[in-house]
């Protein structure tokens, strides 16, 4: 087993709904075991700025899947979801970005990781931080804009709120 760090975000249609919907499916997966998320945060989009605000979460989860079968998973969650792309780096209904995979390093053409734009995004690391508390965040990071939206106790009670 291997513990992997993921990033989900959301900003088209019931942001929330949709992450509940893509951490039911991780916790779904044979495959992932021990699924631990973040609080949610709210947060203003990063690169492409013409959009609607995101909600992003970190999770932490232990898994028999190798990288690639992992960002598979991923994908297909996504897809699940009806992830709607219009524009690069633009509004999507969810987001599943692997951001570690245990001590490994790997470069392939359809996955980097560590996620390689990870130390660049307050809403990334912001989450993450919550799982690794040794994480370092730089004060430059701390100016983007991201506040806490909802903190939950855990997945179960994140997967049961109708709020
Ligand atoms: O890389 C994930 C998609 N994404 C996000 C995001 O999830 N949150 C914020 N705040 N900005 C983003 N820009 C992109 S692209």
């Amino acid at each position: 087993m291997t513990v992997a760090y993921l990033s989900l975000g959301s900003n088209l249609g019931d942001r929330k709904a949709q992450l509940q919907e893509a951490v039911r499916l991780l916790q779904a997966n044979p495959a992932i075991s021990n699924v631990k998320m973040s609080s949610v945060y709210e947060t203003a989009p990063v690169g492409y700025l013409d959009q609607g605000a995101f909600l992003n979460l970190a999770v932490r989860l232990e898994t028999s899947l190798s990288p690639l079968e992992l960002l598979d998973a991923c994908q297909g969650i996504e897809q699940t979801l009806q992830r709607e792309r219009l524009v690069r780096w633009g509004p999507r209904t969810v987001d599943l970005d692997i951001l570690l995979y245990g001590q490994e390093q790997l470069v392939t053409e359809k996955l980097t990781i560590p996620h390689p734009r990870m130390s660049e995004r307050a809403f990334v690391l912001v989450p993450l931080r919550e799982l690794l508390p040794s994480l370092a965040i730089t004060e430059e990071l701390e100016t983007q804009e991201i506040q806490l939206w909802k903190a939950y106790s855990s997945v179960t009670a994140f997967l049961m709120d109708e709020n």
